[in-house]
């Protein structure tokens, strides 16, 4: 049967790597151990095997697996983690021979979100991805099963059991999705009201742990969990920030990503995702400490492009340089990504920068306007104080002249207005 995690927190465990000489094998196996930490389990031991291809019944080879469960017996631990997603077939014959539960890098991933999920909308996706998980491997056990016993007449009870649990499973997967409809309307109301003001919206991405949601609590005084763990955040937060010369933007911080982030996660996470899809400007945020702080630009822009917000405006911004004691780095990264911006979040240096970084995308998303308007329309000129930035007015005898931005997404408003001289088409064919 497939291991729930729930168990294995705080529990010893043995972490297993299955290295087949890809670049990022090392790294990728750090950050495994990272996961299960940000999980609350302790490792007492990793093994690496090397091997150019996984085999079918035990993964790592029988008789590595029979190694592992020499190990686990004497270390006494309680599960054994492993690197990539196992078959259900893996999964059973490693437990079996270990004695112990096992686990992999999906499910790990699963139930550290479980585990952080807090709203709603975060605890329904996350169930919705490991019964989504789980069904594939139910039904290919079924299978299985039924080879085995096989024939009319010879259906065991274990069998009828798989079949009722599977359909469960998918009643259960069918009210979820219905569930996260009604979520995905509220929170489509809640978008709509915010577009209803003409403030832009920016969404903070990166990889888990670069530091977006301390960035975010140092623009916004928000107080957003930071943690020097993986997946720290996983429910939206979003807040109006405002520039000073009155231009505000929402700036809202969402959950990080990973390398190999389980698919059904993108899936389920969809309607948390939109935040991001629905942005008008992303700022990519990268730990630029990190040893492998390029790869995982690419993971992220790997999964903005499974959502379709690849080609969103981007600022990147380099984050954590007071963790780099070489200016020669800081330099060659963005001479390497012209534009980008380095800060520490943690120390607000550079925040000043990324700041005027915003401001000037901002201004680059609205249009200047010197309008003539009659003396009784002073319901557009409360408009224009609503939707505008540096809005002026100026009461003249004959009308009222304003000056000041509008956002360029609200620019058809103009369309009342004469194109060469600004004065208003009513009051001309009216008074003129
Ligand atoms: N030294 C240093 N540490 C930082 C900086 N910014 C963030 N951190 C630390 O990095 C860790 C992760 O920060 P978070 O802000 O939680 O990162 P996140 O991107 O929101 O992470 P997730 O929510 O897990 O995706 C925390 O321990 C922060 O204190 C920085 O500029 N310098
Ligand atoms: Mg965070």
């Amino acid at each position: 049967m497939i291991a729930t995690v729930e168990e294995a927190r705080l529990e010893r465990g043995i972490l297993v790597g299955l290295d087949r000489g890809e670049r990022d094998f090392e790294e990728s196996f750090k950050e495994l151990a990272q996961l299960a930490s940000s999980a609350g389990a302790v490792i007492v031991e990793k093994l690496v095997q090397k091997m150019s291809s996984p085999t079918a019944p035990y993964y790592i080879g029988k008789g590595k697996a029979e190694e592992i469960a020499e190990i686990c017996r004497q270390k006494k631990v309680s599960f054994v983690l492993f690197n990539e997603e196992l078959s259900p077939i893996q999964c059973r014959n490693l437990s079996a021979l270990f004695g112990c539960k096992v686990l992999d890098r999906t499910q790990l991933i699963l139930d550290i979100f479980a585990q952080r999920a807090k709203t709603k909308e975060g605890k329904l996706q996350i169930e919705l991805a490991q019964l989504l998980y789980l069904l594939p491997r139910l039904t290919r056990l079924w299978t299985h099963l039924s080879r085995q016993t096989g024939g009319i007449g010879t259906r065991g009870p274990g069998e009828t059991q798989l079949e009722v649990d599977r359909r469960r499973i998918l009643e259960k997967i069918h009210r979820l999705k219905k569930e996260l409809e009604e979520v995905k309307k509220t929170r489509f109301i809640q978008r709509s009201s915010r577009q209803k003001l003409p403030w832009p919206t920016a969404c903070l991405v990166g990889y888990t742990n670069a530091g977006k949601s301390t960035l975010f609590n140092r623009l916004t005084n928000s107080h957003v969990l930071v943690e020097d763990k993986l997946f720290a955040t996983l429910d939206p937060t979003i807040r109006l920030f405002e520039f000073s010369g009155g231009y505000k933007i929402f700036l809202s911080d969402t959950v990080g990503f990973i390398q190999k982030l389980p698919h059904h996660l993108i899936e389920s996470f969809k309607a948390t995702l939109e935040e991001v899809t629905e942005a008008d400007l992303l700022i990519h945020l990268v730990d630029i400490s990190h040893p492998w702080a390029e790869t995982q630009i690419n993971e992220v822009n790997k999964v903005l492009e499974q959502i379709g917000a690849i080609h969103k405006p981007t600022i990147l911004v380099w984050n954590k340089i007071d963790l780099v004691n070489t200016s020669g780095l800081i330099k060659r990264r963005i001479e390497e990504y012209p534009g980008s911006v380095p800060i520490s979040a943690a120390t607000g240096f550079g925040c000043e920068n990324l700041l005027v970084k915003i401001a000037e995308w901002l201004k680059s998303q609205r249009r200047f306007l010197s309008l003539k308007l009659p003396l009784e329309r002073t319901d557009i000129v409360a408009k224009l104080h609503r939707i505008g930035s540096g809005i002026v007015t100026d009461y003249q005898p004959d009308g009222i002249w304003v000056y000041g931005w509008i956002p360029l997404s609200l620019s058809s408003f103009l369309e009342q207005f004469d194109g060469a001289t600004g004065i208003y088409r009513n009051g001309i064919s009216e008074g003129h």
